[in-house]
């Protein structure tokens, strides 16, 4: 009888063990970084604009931390031209100053201009045109931080 006690409490020992392995790893699989795609406004630090090669924060950030009158010298290798210029598709103003960001649709703050507030963002930036009609998506090619920019 004791025996028979004491298989049946190692049977349940066993699948206490069992459901706390499985919760460790779960725990553990939840931890792992989606490092391939990680998609996240969350990945863009203080003080950035931030822009991404695909729609929804995803492949990126490239972060923009003052005036860049040239994005082609910015280098991502998913990006159609090996570069930031004419590629981002989802933006970010994460900037601290109280500026916005103007984004143009060519090199030296040129031809378009969309003002970016702090604090604001779009996943898909399509929606938007620039002053001359063009649209956003896939056609930063400079950025300029400005306090004419805010909500
Ligand atoms: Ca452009």
């Amino acid at each position: 009888m004791s025996n028979i006690r004491a298989s049946l409490n190692a049977v349940r020992r066993g699948a206490r063990l069992g459901i706390l392995g499985a919760v460790l790893g779960l725990t553990a699989l939840v931890a792992l970084p989606a490092t391939p795609a990680a998609a996240s406004m969350s990945q863009c630090a203080s003080g950035f604009f931030c822009v991404w090669n695909a729609t929804g924060f995803t492949d990126g950030p490239g972060s923009f931390g003052g005036n860049n009158q040239n994005w082609s010298l910015f280098s991502h290798s998913t990006c159609p031209s090996g570069t930031w210029n004419n590629c981002a598709s989802s933006a970010y103003n994460h900037g601290s100053s109280g500026l916005g960001v103007n984004i143009y649709v060519d090199i030296d703050y040129a031809t378009g201009s969309f003002c970016f507030p702090q604090g604001t963002s779009e996943t898909n930036l399509s929606v938007y045109t620039y002053t001359n009609g063009a649209n956003v998506n896939n056609s930063i090619s400079s950025n300029f931080w400005t306090s004419t920019c805010h909500s």
